[in-house]
């Protein structure tokens, strides 16, 4: 009989369809009464696919007294209980690398985007209004200013490479300065960071000692020309403080993939001409949640088989 894994979220069909066929999924996200349902079935679960936002909490890891491994459909594991699962010898399992490339895209995407005004020259030309009032309002450039990237590990180093390309002068701050970096200036302090910015990209893996570390201070910092761009989690920004800066132009713009609470997002963003807003996609493409499905099969497959673990988290 196939191993019961008890699934956290939907996938996409390709994704779905060979992870089936290989294990007896229990749709947590499509009961109705989550509880009742974990009463029934946590006790056979030996492994829990789930997805990098939804991870798996201390409540649910403890309704699985039998769980064995948690493999999460994403490169973050903020949304895992780790504690609980080092307590019970349970396995955790991520997708690192096979997203880099996409998250970085759309991160740089996103500063375009903001700084060029297209999604608003957009409307002004769908809306008749480059035919009736004349040329859209002038932008800010973007090549040769200086950006600042705020967690240099696999997602900001592929942000600082497109960067490049800009000819912008890029400086990072991170636990400490990266032997991978030497061309890029450090600068350990995100305020001083900040400060140093026009556009400025939060990269960090997300986690109790990262949380708000973008706060007031960081920016305002930034300031009201400055752009931040947050590819991250949303724990890692003060989201009120944000806000509040938004409102009042002490920061210029953001352009935010994720929130707070998502997919209920807070509905003062949706009144702010100067934050350009991201269904949580950077991942999002085709090609790269091929690539992640088949990771979170091939750790569940390995685990199974009494293998190494492809990419366990440390
Ligand atoms: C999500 C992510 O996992 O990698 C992460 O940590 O947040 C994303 O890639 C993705 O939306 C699938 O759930």
């Amino acid at each position: 009989s196939k191993p019961v894994v008890l699934q956290m979220g939907a996938y996409p069909e390709w994704n779905e369809v060979p992870l089936s066929a290989q294990y007896d999924l229990r749709r947590y996200f499509e009961a109705a009464d989550k509880e009742a349902f974990l009463a029934e079935c946590g006790a056979e679960v030996r492994a829990i696919a789930t997805r990098g936002e939804l991870g798996a909490s201390r409540k649910i890891i403890e309704a699985c007294p039998n769980l064995e491994l948690i493999s999460i459909y994403g490169v973050g594991f903020d949304a895992v209980d780790l504690e609980a699962c080092r307590e019970r010898g349970i396995q955790v399992t991520n997708t690192p690398d096979v997203l880099t490339g996409d998250v970085a895209d759309l991160g740089v995407a996103m500063m375009l985007a903001v700084a060029r005004g297209i999604v608003g020259a957009e409307a002004w030309v769908r809306g008749g209004q480059w035919a009736a009032k004349g040329n859209y309002p002038l932008q800010r450039r973007i090549w040769g200013k200086k950006a600042g990237i705020l967690g240099l590990g696999r997602i900001g180093f592929e942000i600082a490479q497109r960067l490049r390309g800009f000819g912008m002068d890029i400086a990072y701050s991170d636990v400490a300065a990266k032997d991978y970096a030497a061309d890029l200036t450090f600068i350990a302090d995100p305020v001083a960071l900040a400060r140093h910015s026009e556009f400025l990209f939060v990269a960090l893996a997300a986690s109790g000692q990262t949380r708000h570390i973008v706060n007031r201070e960081v920016i305002e910092a930034l300031g009201p020309e400055g752009v931040l761009v947050n590819v991250s989690r949303a724990s890692n920004i003060d989201e009120a403080a944000l806000i509040a800066a938004l409102q009042d132009g002490r920061l210029g713009a953001a352009a935010l993939d994720v929130f707070d609470n998502e997919p209920q997002i807070d509905p003062r963003f949706l009144e702010l001409p100067n934050v350009l807003l991201q269904p949580h996609q950077a991942s999002g493409t085709v090609e790269t949640r091929k690539a992640m499905g088949e990771l979170v099969r091939n750790n569940l497959a390995a685990h199974f088989a009494g293998q190494p673990l492809l990419t366990p988290v440390v």
